[in-house]
């Protein structure tokens, strides 16, 4: 099992499965989430809108599957992170569970790799070195305790402050 980290754009990643930063519409954004349905195509969207019909969306800390369109990836997990608030909204927590929630449906899905964003960490403001920990450990935590076939988890840093937190926890 490995924690590899990579510095660039996720669209571009040729992994079983990449991580979307969403909203709970679910109806897509800017960001990574902007990049993910513009590159991906109308395919993507349209299965997010037969889930938000089923299930009024996403709430903030969980994740929801979809196919990956026309990107390198087969699937895209859709989760959703938590607005900074100044920390004491269950933002941690919130954040956790994201990565949690995404690498138990990646195990459901039979996901070998799994790229992540640096999820909450740009429009919704998240310190960019706490959301860095509590992804490094979080992701650690859950490997170790899930059964899965999962055999790679990368860390895509869009930008250079990001690169240079995650350089420092991933060794
Ligand atoms: N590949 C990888 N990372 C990226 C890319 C990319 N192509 N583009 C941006 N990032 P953000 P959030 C990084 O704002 O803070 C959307 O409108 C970026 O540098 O995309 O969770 C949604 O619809 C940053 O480190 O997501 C929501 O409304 C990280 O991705 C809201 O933004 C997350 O930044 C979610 O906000």
């Amino acid at each position: 099992m490995k924690i590899i980290l990579q510095k660039g754009d996720i669209t571009e990643i040729a992994v079983d499965a990449i991580v979307n930063a969403a909203n709970s519409s679910l109806m897509g954004g800017g960001g990574v989430d902007g990049a993910i349905h513009r590159k991906g195509g109308p395919g993507i969207l349209e299965e997010c809108k037969r889930i938000a019909a089923r299930r009024g969306g996403c709430p903030t800390g969980e994740a929801v599957i979809t196919t990956a369109g026309k990107l390198p990836a087969r699937y895209v997990i859709h989760t959703v992170g938590p607005v900074w608030r100044g920390g004491q909204s269950g933002e941690p927590e919130l954040l956790a569970a994201c990565y949690r929630n995404s690498l138990q449906l990646a195990a459901e899905h039979g996901v070998r790799s799994i790229a992540f964003p640096n999820i909450s960490t740009g429009v919704y403001r998240f310190p960019k070195e706490a959301a860095a920990e509590i992804a490094v450990r979080t992701v650690k935590e859950c490997l170790s305790g899930l059964v899965s076939d999962l055999e790679s988890v990368i860390f895509v840093c869009f930008d250079e402050e990001n690169f240079e937190i995650y350089q420092r926890l991933v060794s």
